[in-house]
């Protein structure tokens, strides 16, 4: 009996140890752990696109309007040379990973034959009822390497169900249909605009349905609408995202549209919303979001701010470049997109940080193993200088303060600081500054921000050193920072 219990408790041991060598053996490097709601996969990779293009293209190209009355002629919807092959060029040089199209605006008009509709290319006389844009741009994106994605319009002034439960019906079967014709679609945008007012039809929408019909055919379409679940709306049409910007939100008792959070929620995100849902920027290129003679693009030095305050603020840009009625972006506006895009690259082309000759951190988080960068740590600042976006600087567990030294040999001249937080983890820098030592030896506050996220680009006065600070002067989990650039930009001025 004796020799049973010996050998059981040598087995029981035996359970014990493999057990824990699992564990250690699963975190060698005592990775940190996920802090609050974390991106899911698709979120992550439609973060990294950071700008796609918007193309508001249908009856209203033709007639001028902005909200067209859905008893518009399918005739006049006439694109003279329509080219989507063109559209994808542009925003490829424009530096877009993506283009999301107006399938369906608010006028009812849907730009391929769905079935649930009588308002349709099919019904137009343009290309004798044959045209299918939806087709030819996904074919366009796919052969040009970008991806696809459709706006399409809950409030609907032409369909006759619209203000009637049949509604949601039609509009479900409207999803399936342009989610089951044309390959893969990396975002569905659903509007949250409705201008009935008072005595309009009332559509009680059921987007719960509306959401759950988008993943059943597009499993990895992040879905845009007020408060997500993909992404939420930034909350102004100025692009314009908040200084502060958590990537999370308070979606519990909200809905889109008429039953948003306020415009400033959105615009900032809640410090501690229960869901991620990360904020896009969506803007025009011009005036209006549709074509018009009369209007032209906005100039460089506004789109450059756009980008700043959007990319540089921890959201995506959705920059709207409108085809004419020709079915063409002129080239005042592709132009202008290749003078940003080289602009961008420029002026982000050289990281000074990583000309430092040391990196030093207030703490580092203790790494078990040595074998994976041999002799550095596994979570050493160098992370941060470094072009693999899965490696960074980290504190222990307790470190919610820290700080990090860039010490140079030569003295360096920069006005931007470009900061990643590693979100894949969660968001948890709430408050961090930047330092530059000056010649007197004392040092001096250039920044003093809130949020990174997944980038953050901070403008700050031409400063000339040879020692620069980033302090962390609050993470809410120990700080997790992938990412650190100084660059001189010689082209925007505030
Ligand atoms: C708004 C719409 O009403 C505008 O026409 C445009 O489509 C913009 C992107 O969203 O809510």
């Amino acid at each position: 009996m004796k020799k049973y219990s010996i050998l059981f408790c040598i087995f029981l041991l035996g359970l014990i140890v493999h057990g824990q060598s699992k564990i250690s053996k699963n975190n060698a490097n005592n990775c940190p752990q996920a802090y609050g709601p974390v991106p899911t996969p698709a979120q992550l990779a439609w973060q990294k696109m950071e700008m796609n293009m918007f193309c508001h293209f249908g009856p209203n190209t033709f007639t001028g309007l902005e909200w067209g009355a859905g008893t518009e002629h399918v005739d006049i919807f006439k694109p003279t040379a329509l080219d989507c092959n063109q559209w994808v060029s542009v925003a490829k040089q424009g530096g877009f990973a993506g283009i999301i199209i107006t399938a369906k605006h608010h006028d009812g008009f849907c730009l391929w034959p769905n079935p649930m509709s009588t308002h349709t290319l099919r019904e137009s006389s343009w290309r004798d009822g044959k045209g299918d844009i939806l087709l030819e741009l996904s074919e366009a994106c796919k052969n040009g390497g970008i991806k696809f994605g459709i706006y399409i319009s809950p409030w609907d002034r032409n369909a006759p169900t619209y203000g009637t439960k049949a509604y949601n019906k039609v509009f479900i079967k409207t999803l399936n249909h342009a989610h089951s014709n044309y390959g893969e679609i990396f975002e569905q945008w659903f509007d949250g605009a409705n201008g009935e007012g008072p005595n309009g039809k009332k559509q009680i929408y059921d987007w719960k349905k509306f959401n759950l019909q988008t993943l059943k055919k597009q499993p990895n379409a992040v879905i845009f609408s007020d408060i997500g679940p993909g992404c939420r709306w930034v909350g102004n049409e100025e692009g314009r995202s908040g200084r502060t910007c958590w990537s999370r939100l308070e979606v519990k008792g909200f809905g889109p549209g008429l039953d948003a959070p306020s415009q400033d929620t959105l615009n900032c995100g809640n410090y501690n919303g229960e869901s991620w849902v990360p904020a896009e920027t969506d803007v025009s290129i011009r005036k209006g979001w549709f074509w018009r003679e009369s209007e032209h693009p906005k100039s460089l030095q506004e789109l450059l701010k756009i980008y700043y305050n959007s990319v540089g603020r921890n959201s995506l840009l959705l920059l709207n470049v409108p085809p004419d009625t020709r079915g063409l972006i002129p080239s005042e506006d592709s132009l202008r997109l290749i003078e940003f895009r080289s602009s961008i690259e420029l002026i982000f082309a050289d990281n000074l940080a990583k000309k430092a000759k040391m990196i030093k951190a207030s703490n580092v988080r203790s790494c078990g193993s040595t074998d994976y960068y041999k002799t550095q740590n596994f979570y050493d600042p160098h992370r941060m200088v470094d072009d693999d976006y899965d490696t960074y600087w980290a504190t222990d567990d307790s470190v919610y303060t820290a700080w990090v030294e860039l010490q140079f040999d030569s003295l360096q001249t920069f006005n931007r600081v470009m900061l990643q937080e590693y979100i894949p983890l969660g968001q948890r820098v709430a408050s961090f500054s930047i330092e530059i030592e000056q010649p007197n030896g004392e040092w001096k506050t250039i920044a003093k921000e809130t949020t990174i996220g997944y980038k953050r680009i901070l403008l700050c006065e031409t400063c000339t050193t040879k020692k620069v600070r980033l302090m962390i002067d609050k993470s809410r989990a120990c700080a997790i920072i992938n990412y650190l650039g100084l660059f001189l930009d010689e082209i925007y001025s505030e």
